[in-house]
């Protein structure tokens, strides 16, 4: 461990001085216990750094971004905390945090859980895990971020809850009025209260303190085509081809674990894939980036190369005898890099230029719970106290010193991602990474992007998608997205049209289907969906400058991408209850289909005027209207008063720069941002992008520029509106 590094990148954070102390908490708390206020945004924010007896201090939080670390807090003047929230300790190992919960206050975020938007009403468990079964009894999965709103129709507050131990929340279940919070730790915890505010402001704050996600490669933002498996560079080649031969645009092909030599991370099947370098240079050559699975386990065999070397550096997690932890997974008998530790991330870190010199342009880091086939449920949820730290798997060792596993389990993905993330950023200096992850924690934005793992070709799956990824964008990770098409099950025709239409609007777009399941490829299912599927892959491309205006701003504001219609009509009591509808963006209102079989559907739209996407007459909004959404329609209505940006469709982004792009005007007035930059590098952090502001009136556009840094790529512009188009110049 290296502890000459500034408190803020290892260590624990710094004592408060005895000169500056917090408002101490309570008498009867035999541990120390701080409180804290700060305007963390536009917030007022109250923390409480709760240390048990005999603890050291206040573990490192992994989830605040090194920014907010260096903020300073003043002792909180107030008597109670905000929102009638209070805590106790009830035995060694557990804490408790209640909280009124009045009648009619909707619980938001919370991170992934397979349940609705509103998370009132059920006991959810924050331990991440792998579990198969994605149904409403599953109380966990395989991201946690314990950060709760709470939506009233005054407003909204906030708990996050820093610590990456296991945690239960019962929110008002029982039909009671009260919240209560189980946190099982012996190492003591942050908890942040923010004060009433708005749905913005809240994720504005939250954000602020544990980060925000960078501009992804505009790659990324393509369409990816996955599966479990392309087990050849024969196979992933002819699926790229495809794509190319059908005019599907398509950027990333995907090769799950069988492109591996006997599932050892760091290796090529030379059986499998005799040329890998070859394949990816010749697919750059088409406009595709490989992507390829990294899981975290490594194969405990002393003629692996990593595993030895991670022998000699000693970073694997060890049991409490002192042995490295051995645990089932693909390639057997395993061993558990401790990513907790900074010179462990560094160590994969060197390993990951592998990638690199074979030409893979992303990892996606999946089985990082960690999931272990022989221990499949490492802890009953059911237990309100903590095993002793030897009976916790293996431990681990953040700055503090050795702790049990479960006390951290939850930092493990977030940890493995930011190893990625650190290393491949280090490795191209000015290139934006690509880090997929399946398991999280709060702040995890700062290190890439996530799906929400092996869901099923259900319509349920389909509509619960909405909900779930508005519930992560919530909870702060805006790059998000579920399989498309679904992992288990068979997928048909219909159900993956649909889906499309819906996933052409998730900020990660990606088709996967598991080992043994019937191919979803677009073209899989037959012509007549490959057709629907195609024109909507299409708009996606269309659609992509954008959602990299939406992540501009999600950078500047922590806005996410996918926002339910509350965020946008905050005073209106409907709106506040759909959540098979949602924003994408201020200017987009997506109301898909979500339901086998239906051809039309009820569209509550919320006050204001509404264009139809693909069209037709401009709709009244404040109420409910009966739309047809058929299977080639694009389910989703513009605001008045937007300038959408869309590019002339290309086959992958590479072309981009190159396509006209045409300003939409809808409505009389209109005004909107539009940003450019070159999509891959970070010279928009230094300023290299351009903006204009643009406003539409009297049927005239005007584009005035805020910033010039980037220079454009030479495409064309043009401005339209209703079915009048014509050439428009960007003043520079
Ligand atoms: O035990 O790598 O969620 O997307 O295809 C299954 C094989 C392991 C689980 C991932 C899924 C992936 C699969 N993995």
């Amino acid at each position: 461990m290296s502890d000459e590094k500034p408190y803020w990148e290892a260590g624990r954070q710094a004592a408060p001085s005895p000169a500056r102390r917090g408002r101490r908490e309570r008498d009867s708390f035999a541990g120390v216990a701080e409180r804290w206020e700060r305007r963390v945004g536009t917030v007022d924010t109250v923390r409480v750094d709760v240390v048990p007896p005999g603890g050291g201090g206040v573990p490192h939080s992994y989830a605040l971004a090194p920014a907010a670390l260096l903020h300073e807090w003043k002792p909180f003047r107030g008597r109670r905390l905000p929102a009638g929230v209070r805590w106790r300790q009830e035995t060694e190992s557990r804490f408790v945090l209640e909280f009124p919960l009045p009648l009619g206050t909707r619980c938001l975020g919370l991170g992934e859980l397979y349940r609705g938007t509103n998370r009132r009403g059920q006991t959810h468990v924050l331990f991440n895990s792998d579990d198969p079964h994605h149904t409403e009894s599953t109380p966990r999965l395989y991201q946690s971020i314990p950060f709760l709103i709470c939506e009233a129709s005054d407003g909204c507050w906030g708990l996050f809850l820093d610590s990456p131990a296991p945690q239960k929340w019962s929110l008002g279940n029982d039909l009671s009025d009260h919240a209560r919070v189980e946190l099982l730790t012996r190492r003591g915890f942050q908890l942040y209260v923010f004060g009433l505010t708005t749905l913005p402001e809240i994720v504005c704050a939250f954000t602020e303190l544990t980060g925000r996600t960078e501009l992804p490669p505009r790659w990324s933002l393509g369409h990816q085509q996955s599966r479990w498996s392309y087990p050849t560079e024969r196979k992933l080649r002819e699926v790229a081809r495809e794509f190319r031969r059908r005019r599907i645009p398509c950027d990333a092909v995907v090769a799950d674990i069988d492109y591996m030599d006997d599932y050892r991370v760091f290796t090529v099947s030379r059986e499998r894939f005799p040329h890998f370098e070859k394949m990816t240079r010749a697919l750059a050559r088409d406009g595709f980036r490989v992507v390829t699975i990294l899981d975290p386990a490594v194969k405990r065999s002393r003629r692996d190369a990593t595993y030895r070397s991670g022998l000699r550096h000693d970073v694997f997690c060890r049991s409490a005898s002192g042995e490295p932890y051995v645990g089932q997974v693909w390639a057997g008998a395993s061993v558990l890099p401790d990513f907790l530790r900074e010179d462990v991330r560094d160590w994969w870190g060197e390993k990951l230029r592998f990638f690199a010199d074979i030409g893979v342009a992303g990892l996606w880091n999946d089985m990082n719970e960690p999931a272990l086939f022989n221990q499949p449920a490492p802890f009953d949820p059911a237990v309100s106290e903590l095993p002793p730290d030897d009976q916790q798997l293996f431990l681990q060792r953040p700055p503090e010193g050795p702790v049990g596993h479960f006390e951290v389990r939850n930092l493990y993905g977030s940890q493995m991602a930011r190893a990625t993330y650190e290393a491949l950023l280090e490795h191209h200096p000015n290139q934006r990474p690509f880090v997929l992850s399946r398991s999280a924690y709060a702040g995890h934005q700062r290190f890439g992007a996530v799906w929400l793992g092996d869901n099923y070709s259900w319509f349920e799956h389909l509509r619960l998608s909405i909900q779930m990824l508005l519930s992560v964008g919530l909870s702060g990770v805006p790059f998000c997205g579920v399989d498309v098409g679904g992992f288990g099950q068979d997928a048909d025709g219909e159900l993956l049209v649909r889906w499309y239409q819906v996933a052409i609007f998730y900020p990660f777009f990606r088709n996967h289907c598991a080992l043994g399941r019937r191919p979803h490829e677009p073209w899989a299912l037959g012509p007549a969906t490959e057709a629907h599927v195609k024109r909507l892959i299409e708009v996606r491309y269309q659609l992509l400058p954008y959602l990299e205006g939406l992540f501009h701003e999600h950078r500047a504001t922590g806005a996410p991408l996918m926002r339910p219609l509350s965020w946008h009509a905050s005073g209106d009591p409907t709106a506040r209850e759909i959540d098979d509808e949602f924003f994408l963006g201020r200017d987009l209102l997506v109301a898909p289909i979500v339901h086998r079989g239906q051809e039309r559907r009820a569209v509550y739209l919320p006050t204001g005027k509404w264009h139809p996407f693909d069209g037709g007459a401009v709709l009244t909004g404040g109420r409910y209207h009966d739309v047809v959404v058929g299977p080639s329609a694009v389910p989703a209505f513009v605001r008045d008063g937007a300038i959408l940006p869309l590019a002339d469709p290309v086959q992958h982004t590479g072309e981009l720069p190159g396509a006209n792009l045409t300003f939409h005007c809808f409505g009389r007035q209109a005004s909107g941002l539009y940003r450019e930059d070159d999509g891959a590098s970070l010279g928009y952090q230094l300023g290299e992008c351009d903006e204009w502001r643009l406003t539409w009136s009297r049927g005239r556009l005007r584009a005035e520029p805020t910033q010039l840094g980037f220079g454009g790529t030479g495409r064309r512009y043009f401005v339209a509106s209703g079915s009048h188009r014509e050439a428009f110049s960007l003043p520079r």
